[in-house]
């Protein structure tokens, strides 16, 4: 597959290797996935990977995404049988630590020593959690996916631990609508044909799910046809984003375009729903 080095580093394999090595030092894994991509974000093999293990499914970014979505991916995991809960990791950082410890120390409530293993795709905010229930700057955090190489624990307190992890992903994202949501959530670097691809996709979502954010970022209406080259003109143009004799610089609409949405810039946006699921074309 002529993406595959950009989405899969090699030391993901290491990653999750690590991870298993270390699962038996933890009561609870904490699942994070992007609030925007609640299932598309578990794009990794956690059935083989956390089977065993008292898992809890965090949202994270819950400000980027549609509340009324979130509220409907926390039930559908809930009925699924887990914990699911979101968050905005930028909020308060003191209702995120209560809110946070109060949902899993219910899990964890027997022992005296509480072991979390936080893990999640690259870029879904695992270092922020950490920083954030630290209450100090102490794991890096950034905008490259990526980022944290290797494996670490943080106390939070003299009873809670917790293990902040390198992001993971399947080998091989078969679905090309998985890879791109992940795009436009940022947990994936691709090609600019694999960018466009999932900017075909997000306006097509958009106008059919979010009509006055589609009206808003392409002029045009929802009601009327759908011309991907017209809309990358029309926002080139809006943005003034031209070359010699006012031609549109194509590539600088579509760095404008995943910047946006993966920086939440348009607005709540939600990319799947639990009724727009194609599930059996989502694992990989
Ligand atoms: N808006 C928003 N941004 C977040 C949130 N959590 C993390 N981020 C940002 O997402 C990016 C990746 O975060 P990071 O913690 O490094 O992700 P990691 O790769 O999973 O460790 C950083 O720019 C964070 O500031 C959140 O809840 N809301
Ligand atoms: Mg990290």
């Amino acid at each position: 597959m002529a993406t595959e080095k950009t989405w899969y580093p090699g030391h993901i394999e290491k990653a999750k290797r690590v991870i298993q090595e270390n699962l038996k030092a933890v009561q609870v894994v904490v699942e994070m996935a992007d609030a925007r991509i609640p299932y598309s974000g578990r794009a990794y093999e956690w059935k083989s990977l956390f089977h065993n293990k008292k898992t809890v499914i965090l949202l994270s970014k819950a400000d980027l995404a549609d509340p009324g979505q979130t509220d409907r991916w926390i039930s559908f995991y809930e009925k699924a049988g887990m914990v699911a809960f979101a968050m905005n990791l930028k909020g308060n950082p003191g209702s995120i630590r209560k809110g946070f410890v109060s949902k899993l120390t219910d899990i964890a409530r027997e022992d005296r020593f509480q072991r979390y293993m936080i893990v999640g795709s690259p870029n879904v905010g695992k270092s922020t959690l950490v920083n954030v229930l630290l209450g100090k700057k102490k794991v890096r955090v950034g905008r490259t996916p990526g980022l944290t190489r290797g494996i670490q624990w943080v106390n939070v307190t003299d009873q809670l631990m917790l293990m902040d992890t390198p992001g993971i992903l399947y080998r091989h994202l078969f679905s090309k609508h998985v890879r791109h949501k992940l795009l436009l959530a940022g947990c994936i670097k691709a090609s600019e044909s694999e960018a466009e691809e999932a900017l075909e996709y997000a306006f097509l979502w958009l106008k059919e799910r979010y009509p006055n954010a589609y009206r808003t970022i392409t002029g045009q209406s929802a009601e009327g046809p759908f011309e991907y080259e017209e809309l990358l003109r029309l926002v080139g143009l809006r943005r003034g984003y031209l070359q010699k004799e006012n031609r549109v610089d194509r590539s600088k609409v579509v760095d404008f375009l995943l910047a946006s949405f993966q920086n939440g810039t348009f607005g709540a946006l939600t990319y799947e729903t639990p009724d727009s699921l194609d599930i059996a074309s989502d694992s990989g």
